[in-house]
């Protein structure tokens, strides 16, 4: 496993990996539909478009793993979601079966299970209830990776990031919340181990508190380290008020459970 495609590298998160991976690996392709930084030692960019499946396909040539992390990551119109998330994930499995390429991670999210209230503990056998059409396109990017590894062995990890900031930005994040250096440690987790089959893995860190359970997905070795109680005292934190029966507060996915429907607006 030493040819990494890395997807979404222009995003907040693929930066943060572009630098954290750098040298772990014989190389790292990275990819986005904004123009990146020049290619430094060990790296290739390619600009392209995930909807676009002949450049997909060209992009997984030669590679050992794709961790894909590109696509629209909030709600947004379902035009915009059904290209980036539904054709743009399409399009890298295919790409994957057609290259060899024999692991994903999958960067799916809490919104694939934002329904479920926060007293449930989920583990990796929780129904999908999503909490948006962009929630709805996470669930069908699972969906696509049981199938590929069903029929055709293509692993993946499917990660639920919860949410992956600098910091926690307000009250809900504190159990949500993924620190980047939990994060890149999972990723070189799912890079790395002998095998990861079809796993449902949730990205959190080692929070107080907690609403996920990662049990199933244990031989993948992967442990947070860091956790959000070092924030408790944030401004941002103490200060939010928060009416209990809100619907944002209620459910795991916060304001993308209250929201309405993005065309709506
Ligand atoms: P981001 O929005 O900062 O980055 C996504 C990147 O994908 C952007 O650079 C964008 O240009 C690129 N992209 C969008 N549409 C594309 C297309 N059609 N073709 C090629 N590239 C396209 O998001 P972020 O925060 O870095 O998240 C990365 C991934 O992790 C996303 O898939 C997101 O849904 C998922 N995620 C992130 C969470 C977080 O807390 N940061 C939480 C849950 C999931
Ligand atoms: C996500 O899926 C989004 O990509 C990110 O921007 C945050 O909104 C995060 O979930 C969250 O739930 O905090």
């Amino acid at each position: 496993m030493t040819r990494i495609l890395l997807t979404g590298a222009g995003g907040g998160l693929g930066k943060v990996l572009r630098q954290k991976l750098a040298g772990s690996y014989e190389l790292l392709r990275l990819s986005d539909l904004v123009e990146l930084d020049p290619a430094q030692a060990g790296e290739e960019v390619v600009q392209c478009d995930l909807a676009d499946a002949e450049a997909v396909m060209a992009l997984a040539e030669g590679c050992d793993a794709i961790v894909h992390l590109g696509g629209m990551s909030v709600e947004n119109s379902f035009d915009t979601i059904l290209n980036a998330n539904i054709c743009g994930t399409y399009n890298i499995y295919e790409a994957a079966r057609k290259q060899g390429v024999g692991r994903v991670l999958f960067a799916s999210s809490n919104h694939a299970i934002g329904f479920h209230k926060r007293e449930t503990r989920l583990d990796a056998s929780a129904a999908l209830r999503p909490d948006s059409m962009y929630g709805v396109s996470k669930g069908f990017g699972e969906l696509l990776a049981r199938y590929y590894f069903d029929k055709y062995g293509i692993e993946t990890a499917c990660v639920r990031i919860g949410s992956s900031f600098e910091k926690p930005r307000n009250r809900r994040m504190m159990a949500t919340w993924l620190s980047f250096d939990d994060l890149t440690r999972l990723v070189k987790r799912v890079v790395d181990a002998d095998r990861v089959g079809f796993a449902v893995v949730y990205g959190a860190s080692d929070n107080e508190e907690s609403w996920w359970d990662n049990s199933e997905t244990a031989y993948l070795g992967w442990q947070p380290q860091d956790s959000s109680a070092q924030f408790a005292n944030d401004p941002v934190i103490i200060e939010e008020v928060t009416d209990p029966t809100d619907p944002a507060v209620v459910y795991q996915g916060g304001a993308f459970a209250a929201a309405g429907h993005f065309e709506d607006d």
